[in-house]
């Protein structure tokens, strides 16, 4: 049974409202590949950018175990197992498999899944079935003519889709997943990239659509120009503002998102520890 919205709301440091939470999470970087292509998206393998898609190393889900424990040892304030990449978290099986032995050996732990959605639809059992608590589905737009500036081709079931065609596949299937996995008592919460060329007006249908398909909370990260869409501008305080502003009237707003890495580790914002964790990690190969 997944854990309640209202705990998440007092453990989980991405499902805090209003205050900043001083609750951590550990961030298990076990899925390499991606099968969308997010014209924003510069996954990278490095120790110095501070950013989502970037990991010092992928692992495997064994060795995500003992880091979990390592964790843990080291800051007993870590309540969340996450797992945001740095691709997508059902592109491959690492994440479920890793979930799978986090829950028979940490079983009080939350387990976090972040995903782009395209395989949802698909994988929507299993992830119920292990007993993921908190899923968090990035969902940059809900209208395929936006999408498709923000996304360039989806890959599903071995078929490569390109345009608008591409964006109808993704979003019926963000949207089919988040109804199916809210159904089962699963947290949902919807992350949005604001990039203020593209989707800046579209924030209040995405907030609307999203909430009416059963998510509890929602994220707004700004866009950090690079890849395809450099030609951008980072969004605004402005802008930040305005979209948190109307996207609070259908739904809870996280209010302090990090943009961490995929191998974060401590609580976000604050002293990270994932160098520590991951190290020791690595020097036992
Ligand atoms: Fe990690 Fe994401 Fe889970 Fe949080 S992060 S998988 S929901 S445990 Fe949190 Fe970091 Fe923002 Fe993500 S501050 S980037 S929203
Ligand atoms: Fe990159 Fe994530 Fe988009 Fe995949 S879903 S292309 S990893 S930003």
């Amino acid at each position: 049974m997944a854990k309640s919205y209202q705990e998440l709301t007092q453990n989980h440091p991405c499902f805090a409202r209003g205050q900043k939470s001083n609750k951590g999470r550990i961030h298990l970087p076990v899925s390499p590949g991606c099968n969308i292509a997010c014209k924003f998206c510069d996954r990278q393998i490095n120790d110095y950018e501070d950013r989502p898609g970037v990991a010092s190393e992928v692992i495997s889900p064994e060795e995500a175990l003992e880091a979990v424990g390592r964790a843990i040892a080291i800051n007993p304030d870590i309540h969340v197992a996450g797992i945001a990449g740095p691709g997508d978290t059902l592109a491959t099986d690492f994440a479920l498999k890793t979930f799978r032995l986090i829950k028979d050996k940490f079983p009080d732990l939350i387990k976090c899944m972040s995903t782009n959605g395209l395989m949802l639809p698909d994988r929507a059992d299993e992830i119920i079935d292990v007993g993921v608590d908190s899923l968090t589905v990035t969902v940059n737009a809900v209208d395929p003519k936006i999408q498709a500036q923000l996304n360039s081709a989806v890959v599903y079931h071995g078929k490569r889709y390109t345009g608008e065609e591409a964006a109808k596949i993704l979003i019926h299937n963000q949207l089919e997943g988040i109804r199916k996995v809210a159904a089962s008592g699963t947290s949902v919460k919807v992350n949005t990239v604001l990039v203020p060329e593209i989707n800046k007006d579209h924030i209040e249908t995405i907030a609307k659509t999203v909430s009416e398909a059963g998510a509890k909370i929602y994220n707004i990260i700004p866009l950090i120009p690079q890849a395809e869409l450099a030609w951008c501008s980072a969004p605004t305080c402005h802008d930040i503002e305005r979209a948190k502003a109307t996207a609070i009237k259908y739904i809870d707003v996280f209010m302090h998102c990090s943009r961490c890495r995929a191998d974060a580790v401590g609580v976000p914002g604050g002293i990270d520890i994932s160098k520590l964790v991951y190290l020791k990690v690595l020097n036992t190969k």
